[in-house]
């Protein structure tokens, strides 16, 4: 002992601390140094990992028993805002106790995080102008990531996250009424499988047409990297096109439209090129072979891009508008044709009994795109059933279209729209849109999600709230609606229980481990970037989920594993929804 005191003694009086000592008393001091302190950062301390906009309200969370709080500025740790929490609340939805720390008067920009003596730090987190774009950008170029039949490769931004064109093998299944090859090259995978499903395909694609229509303005010049880009069509529309591509390969020659691609079952966690399962066209089993619904989703979604991609490629806006009024004609001919997954196929059922509401939102668009008086006919005789599916999202925004139809006819500029149903309908939003926000205002965590809401796909819901929120916005200007709409995106990217951003990528503490194969085949440390997970799930229907402690309440059955598909797969329906509401919030 004493001899390696003296050596070290020695040592130092030659040569200065040895490098070993050197990088103890660096971890030591790095320890108390606020850029590497993120990692023991408390989770007890909730913030938006992304940030807040200069002159919003600037709320953050606290889970554990305090009674002041200070933020603090990277990285050199000086005190900026000091604040004193307000006392606690009881959330049902979490079991929480949560506390309120307000420093909305905090208007310089930066990056901070907060510290609560005895607690510890937050996360950081910017304040700033334009703090949602990369977080934008990231989640629509998500939707590349999820491209199928061709090569995908992220780029020197995330290197390695690429890969070879998939799923080039395709036919017919017996129960699409056909036989032989038939590839379909295109579409996004689904979700954290590889299957492309016409029903969630209607949904989303209608919604992310529908943030360039509403949003354009702030979203033409956003470049994605993709293949297209510089093209000179947007690239949000480029890459929205991939999929719309192969959502028009789905119809048959009778205009009607298949159900779904997919293998017979889902495939393993393999990378997409190493899924050597045939990728099937399948139909209902019995003639006519395709589905009401499928049918009814393709005739709204090609509808509208007939009048969103005019100005960029007219051929291609009227083929669009070809297929969206050959399959409405079909559905003329089938009100309701429904689908359930054949003998020998068990992937995605995405199961609906009605297409009413589908066929609704297809007569919806095709009125505001083209004026059509049978269009209108339709609706005006079948919408009024549907007014009180406005008060609150759907569970399941791919079967349930009556929001998306009222929505589209009371945002349509076409002459000859009856004046009064508008109004009904804008009336309906906007008092739904008050009573989301002041339900918002009182929440303990500022969600709208109430108990009922924490179901499969539960992110998508809250981004669905932001999305009501804003088109109610539209209809009737109110600063309480855009301020509860972004209280949800406050909430995906980590102002919630578990302080973690639902994003993959996306925060200093995001989603690790998603349903998702890419992320999942074992070949990357971290996930493919910019996506949603899917978020608290009380129906705990898979094994993870199924094995929690029964006494957790909703807010909290979810869990960052792989095997959790029931919580934590990602998805394209709640991954536009995300986008939708990041676009809104865009400056
Ligand atoms: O709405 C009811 C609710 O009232 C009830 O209390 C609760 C009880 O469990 O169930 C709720 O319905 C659930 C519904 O999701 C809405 O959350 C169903 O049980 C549940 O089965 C259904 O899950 C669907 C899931 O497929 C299983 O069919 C999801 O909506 C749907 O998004 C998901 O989609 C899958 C595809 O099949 C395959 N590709 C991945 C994709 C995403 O996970
Ligand atoms: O990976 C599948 C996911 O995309 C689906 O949403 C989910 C529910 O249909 O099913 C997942 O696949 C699981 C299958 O249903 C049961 N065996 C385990 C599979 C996941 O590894
Ligand atoms: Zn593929």
């Amino acid at each position: 002992m004493n001899e390696r005191l003296n050596l070290l003694d020695r040592w130092r009086l030659r040569f200065g601390w040895p490098p070993r000592i050197l990088l103890v008393m660096g971890l030591c001091l790095a320890s108390f140094s606020p850029a590497v302190r993120a990692q023991n950062a408390s989770l007890a301390i909730k913030v938006d990992q992304v940030g807040y906009p200069l002159n919003d309200p600037k709320i953050a969370f606290v889970s554990t028993a305090a009674q002041s709080f200070a933020v603090r500025r990277m990285p050199d740790g000086a005190v900026v805002y000091r604040g004193r929490l307000t006392p606690p609340q009881a959330d049902a939805n979490t079991g929480d106790r949560v506390q309120v720390a307000d420093f909305s008067a905090l208007h310089k920009a930066g990056k901070y995080y907060i510290e609560i003596p005895g607690v510890g730090r937050s996360w950081t987190f910017t304040v700033g102008a334009n703090v949602y774009d990369h977080a934008f950008y990231l989640a629509m170029r998500a939707f590349y990531g999820q491209r199928c039949g061709m090569a995908v490769n992220l780029g020197s931004e995330f290197p390695g996250y690429s890969h070879p064109a998939c799923h080039t093998h395709g036919e017919f299944h017996p129960s699409s009424g056909r036989s032989g090859e038939r590839d379909n090259l295109g579409g996004w995978h689904d979700a954290g499988d590889y299957g492309r499903y016409m029903v969630n395909s209607g949904a989303t694609t209608g919604t992310l047409l529908w943030a360039w229509e509403l949003f354009g303005t702030k979203l033409g010049s956003v470049r994605l990297n993709i293949p297209e880009s510089g093209n000179g069509t947007p690239d949000i529309l480029n890459e929205i096109r991939w999929n719309l591509e192969w959502m028009l390969k789905m119809q048959d020659s009778d205009g009607g439209a298949w159900f779904k691609q997919t293998s017979t079952h889902f495939s393993g966690f393999v990378a997409p090129e190493d899924d050597n399962l045939p990728s099937e066209v399948i139909g209902t089993g019995s003639p006519p072979y395709k589905s009401t619904c499928a049918t009814a989703d393709l005739a709204a979604v090609a509808a509208i891009a007939a009048r969103v991609y005019r100005p960029f490629d007219a051929a291609f806006a009227a083929r669009n508008l070809e297929v969206a009024r050959r399959a409405w004609a079909w559905t003329e001919k089938y009100p309701n044709v429904t689908f359930k997954n054949p003998t020998g196929i068990l992937t995605g059922e995405y199961g609906d009994p009605n297409c009413q509401d589908e066929r609704l939102w297809a007569a919806a668009e095709l009125w505001r795109t083209t004026g059509g008086a049978a269009y209108n006919d339709f609706f005006l005789r079948n919408y009024s059933g549907y007014l009180a599916t406005l008060d609150s999202p759907p569970a399941e925004n791919w079967s349930s279209l009556a929001p998306m139809a009222l929505q589209a006819y009371a945002l349509a500029k076409q002459k000859g729209s009856d004046a009064k149903v508008i109004a009904a309908i804008r009336e309906r939003c906007v008092t739904a849109a008050r009573a989301i926000s002041t339900r918002t205002r009182d929440n303990p965590y500022r969600v709208s999600m109430q108990a009922k809401d924490y179901v499969w796909g539960s992110n998508g819901v809250a981004a669905l709230y932001g999305m009501d929120l804003l088109i109610a916005n539209i209809f009737h200007p109110d600063p309480d609606s855009v301020n509860a709409a972004r209280d949800n995106l406050h909430y995906l990217l980590g102002r919630n229980t578990f302080s973690l951003s639902w994003v993959t990528r996306v925060g200093e503490n995001a989603v690790k481990h998603p349903h998702h194969r890419p992320s999942g085949d074992g070949k990357l440390e971290l996930p493919w970037p910019g996506l949603l997970a899917g978020g608290p799930n009380a129906g705990r229907q898979d094994a993870v989920l199924a094995a929690l402690p029964t006494s957790l309440p909703p807010a909290k059955d979810y869990a960052d594993e792989m095997a959790s598909y029931a919580s934590n797969e990602v998805a394209i329906n709640w991954q536009a929804s995300l986008v939708f509401l990041l676009a809104g919030e865009l400056e």
